[in-house]
């Protein structure tokens, strides 16, 4: 192989490497009802509050935050619906876990089962495709009402210190409502997106 194709070639992967680290996330918006979820996306998508009602089926907005495009899909939370968050959460890139931080203790168990529930769904899932474990940040949403959780409260309540090793997660306060919090926290979420990214092409 002559120079010049050496070159080429170098070229092509490291233009190849950064198409795959800028190309924009999917990322998945899940929590109970009611934990802020649309806000948290209208706030993303339009820079303001926009006043939601129940989400039926799903919004998706292109967004940027936190120095990222993302492609970010916002899904129902009530009970009976919840069972579809697997259709959504099956090839994403990353999980938004919005939680109410003045919710009863009673909501955030019920909140921490679902959580669960979906983390031993995703291990089966990337097992059986062979893929990394999609990073997992939790918002911990409505810091502005008393009573609101610290964010390594919810963590511990939320049971993400037990979580496996190969399973990234971060916790973030934020008020969808003002939108204070979501730049760091999405920028925190670019980082691991990242690294899962370029653990995934090391691999290959
Ligand atoms: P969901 O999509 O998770 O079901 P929504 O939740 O985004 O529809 O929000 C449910 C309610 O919580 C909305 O109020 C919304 O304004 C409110 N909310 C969302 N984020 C915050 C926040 O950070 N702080 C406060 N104080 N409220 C928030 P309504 O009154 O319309 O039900
Ligand atoms: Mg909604």
């Amino acid at each position: 192989m002559g120079v010049g194709r050496v070159v080429e070639v170098a070229q092509s992967l490291v233009q190849g490497f950064v198409a795959l680290l800028s190309a924009p996330a999917h990322i998945v918006l899940v929590g109970l009802d009611s934990s802020g979820k649309t806000t948290v996306l209208f706030r993303l998508r339009y820079g303001q509050y926009v006043n939601t009602t129940p989400t039926v089926g799903f919004n998706c907005e292109k967004v940027k935050s936190g120095g990222a495009h993302w492609l970010v899909w916002d899904v129902g939370g009530a009970e009976r619906v919840r069972p579809l968050w697997r259709s959504y959460t099956r090839a994403t890139d990353a999980l938004v876990f919005v939680v109410d931080s003045s919710s009863s203790a009673e909501r955030v168990e019920e909140a921490r089962v679902e959580l669960q529930r979906l983390s031993k769904q995703q291990v089966a899932e990337c097992v059986a495709h062979n893929r990394p474990r999609p990073p997992l940040l939790v918002l911990a949403n409505k810091q502005d009402l008393p009573g609101a959780r610290e964010p390594q409260h919810l963590a511990k309540a939320l049971g993400l210190p037990d979580l496996p090793e190969c399973q990234p997660w971060a916790v973030a306060p934020a008020c969808a409502v003002t939108g204070e919090g979501l730049d760091e926290a999405m920028a925190a979420l670019h980082t691991l997106v990242l690294k899962t990214r370029k653990q995934q092409k090391n691999k290959k």
